[in-house]
């Protein structure tokens, strides 16, 4: 199974991009694909757009785009659920410790990483960051 995760603005400011990957990594999940962008409102938009006419997208879509993200495509084992897992709740005041967002998190407008909440998201949001030939099966 395939996931995508991104390190958020203030997680790459914040230099936790390879503290994010240590952890997929020594889960045993499998990076495929890897990038930095910096997404215009456009994208933003179109990422979260579940979330439009909500109080709080004005603030979201300002934030994803105000500095770089780092994408990423992961495989393996039930990645989708173990992903998720791996990050923690999305407020991350209540995140369990040992979660990404549990140990480096205070404010839910800075929870640090994005990941795909299900099968049909991850494949959404895995066709809106990467093109099929830019995943490395190894
Ligand atoms: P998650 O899937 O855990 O990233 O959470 P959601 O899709 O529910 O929310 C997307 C982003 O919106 C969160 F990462 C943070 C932001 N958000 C707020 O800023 N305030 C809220 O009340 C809910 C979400």
């Amino acid at each position: 199974m395939r996931t995508f995760l991104a390190v958020k603005p203030d997680g790459v400011e914040r230099g936790l991009i390879g503290e994010v990957i240590k952890r997929i990594e020594d889960k045993g999940l499998k990076i495929i694909g890897l990038k930095m962008i910096w997404l215009d409102r456009e994208k933003a938009e179109e990422h979260y757009a579940e979330h439009k006419g909500k109080d709080f997208f004005n603030e979201l879509i300002e934030y994803i785009t105000s500095k770089p993200i780092v994408a990423m495509a992961i495989e393996g084992p039930d990645a989708v659920p173990v992903v998720r897992n791996l990050i923690g709740t999305t407020n991350p005041a209540e995140a369990n410790p040992g979660t990404i967002r549990g140990d480096y998190g205070l404010e839910i407008s800075e929870n640090i990483v994005h990941a795909a909440d299900s099968q049909e998201n991850a494949e959404r949001e895995l066709n809106l960051y990467f093109n099929e030939e830019e995943f490395q099966e190894y």
